[in-house]
């Protein structure tokens, strides 16, 4: 099923077409209206002019997440603020907050591509979405919740947090489509559990996970858990929010709204673009924006671009699912692992439950990695031997499938904490031990 068959499923010539009449308009009016791009393309030598095809993006220079801080907080906006209907920010996990401008018609174009979101996820006008993604400057829960409106379906606004009061809502109003991060969805599994609810009871059909890494194990985790099929939605406030792509009933990776964005794969170190199936950083531009465009936005994301066709119809290229920002890319004695590959291995063992956390120290210039992860309580009273030939069958999974050695911890059930947003996975000590 379509949102919006005619711009989802267009041919690529059509699209091409239509993306480079949108890139030329979005880069005249950013060099016009932004002065921050106008002196970016200026000292690159680039006039927006002289991009005649879509190709010719790549001379154009590419926009960092310190280029957005600098301007804080209304540099970027392309309109006066009289036209600015609503802001949210980011505040990442460093720093300065960066800040983003919705015009009325960006809104609208916003829960048009959330729309298609929910509609990719199977939802249609009688489903009953409780978006437990936080409201607030926070794009997560405002996105889903317009989104869902315009779709005509009945949206419960209940925002993160509160989760025994979640549970109860989700059995008592019949919620049939849930949102929020994977790492909450699997919190709400655990307190459904302690209030004697089994999910088989209630009327969940799918959910609409994202905002953070997951692996497929953890799907496979969650989707048993909660009863339901799990969606992956992805989007940054940068770029517009939740809505720049999403999984169809396929799930071989996740359709880039190609008519709003145009997103390129690049080698993080040369900048150079990758072709099709090569992984590197994703690059976002967007071309329907007014406020804040973004134009080669560099998302720090890791994933590889997919242009075959898919089988559910729709044309639009499909991003692998983001292994991770390169910010939380681990380098242990000279091997990359993403937090997400650890994941896969945990989930996959026998016994290990799906909360875990990843600490990285510096002994004596080395790099050192414990990975703390909780197994059931009857696995967990048993005699030290058993405990210690799993953490010991783990360490050497993680050895043989990623190279590094690491040291596992087995902790108690419910020491590691919850989530009810975005899970901090990774503890960095390093910058600590200097
Ligand atoms: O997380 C927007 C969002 C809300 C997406 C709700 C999906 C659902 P930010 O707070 O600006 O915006 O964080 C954006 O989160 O660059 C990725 O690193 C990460 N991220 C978002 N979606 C996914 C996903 C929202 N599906 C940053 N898989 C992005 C992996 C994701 N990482």
């Amino acid at each position: 099923m379509f949102w919006d068959e005619k711009n989802e499923a267009m041919s690529r010539d059509e699209m091409q077409v239509l993306q480079l009449s949108r890139l030329q308009a979005t880069l005249d009016r950013a060099y016009s209206k932004i002065p921050f791009y106008k002196k970016k393309f200026d000292d690159a030598g680039v006039k927006p002019a002289e991009i005649k095809t879509l190709n010719d993006l790549k001379s154009v220079p590419f926009t960092t997440k310190n280029d957005l801080r600098d301007n804080y907080p209304f540099g970027m906006f392309a309109e006066p603020l009289d036209d600015i209907v609503r802001v949210h920010a980011s505040s990442g996990t460093t720093g300065q907050v960066t800040v983003v401008g919705y015009t009325a018609t960006d809104i609208d174009t916003w829960a048009e591509l959330v729309t298609r979101c929910i509609v990719l996820s199977g939802g249609t006008k009688k489903d009953i979405i409780q978006v437990a993604y936080g409201y607030g400057l926070f794009t997560g829960g405002l996105g889903l919740h317009y989104g869902g409106e315009k779709l005509g379906a009945m949206v419960i606004p209940m925002s993160g947090g509160n989760t025994k009061r979640q549970i109860q809502v989700m059995k008592d109003f019949g919620s049939t489509i849930l949102c929020c991060t994977p790492s909450y969805a699997l919190y709400m599994g655990e307190v459904a559990a302690e209030m004697g609810i089994d999910f088989k009871q209630l009327n969940l059909k799918a959910g609409i996970f994202g905002a953070e890494p997951w692996s497929e194990s953890m799907r496979q985790e969650i989707e048993a858990k909660l009863n339901l099929k799990a969606y992956d939605i992805y989007g940054l406030s940068e770029v517009i929010g939740p809505g720049v792509a999403n999984e169809c009933e396929v799930q071989q990776g996740l359709h880039v709204f190609e008519d709003h964005f145009i997103p390129e794969v690049i080698d993080p170190d040369s900048g150079e673009v990758l072709g099709p199936g090569e992984q590197g950083e994703l690059v976002i531009t967007t071309i329907t924006k007014e406020a804040t465009p973004v134009i080669r936005y560099r998302t720090k994301d890791v994933t590889s671009l997919n242009f075959e066709p898919c089988a559910c119809g729709r044309t639009h290229a499909r991003m692998q699912r983001v292994f991770g920002r390169s910010d939380d890319m681990l380098i242990i004695r000279g091997v990359n692992v993403f937090p997400s590959q650890i994941e896969e291995i945990l989930m996959s063992v026998e016994g290990t439950e799906p909360h875990y956390q990843i600490i990285v120290d510096r002994q004596k210039a080395l790099d050192e990695v414990e990975i703390q992860v909780e197994v059931a309580a009857d696995i967990f009273s048993d005699e030290i031997k058993r405990l210690a030939q799993l953490s010991g069958l783990i360490e050497q999974e993680i050895r043989e499938d990623l190279g590094i050695g690491a040291k596992v911890t087995l902790v108690e059930p419910k020491t590691i904490q919850r989530s009810e947003g975005k899970a901090k996975r990774l503890v960095d000590k390093r910058d600590l031990a200097g």
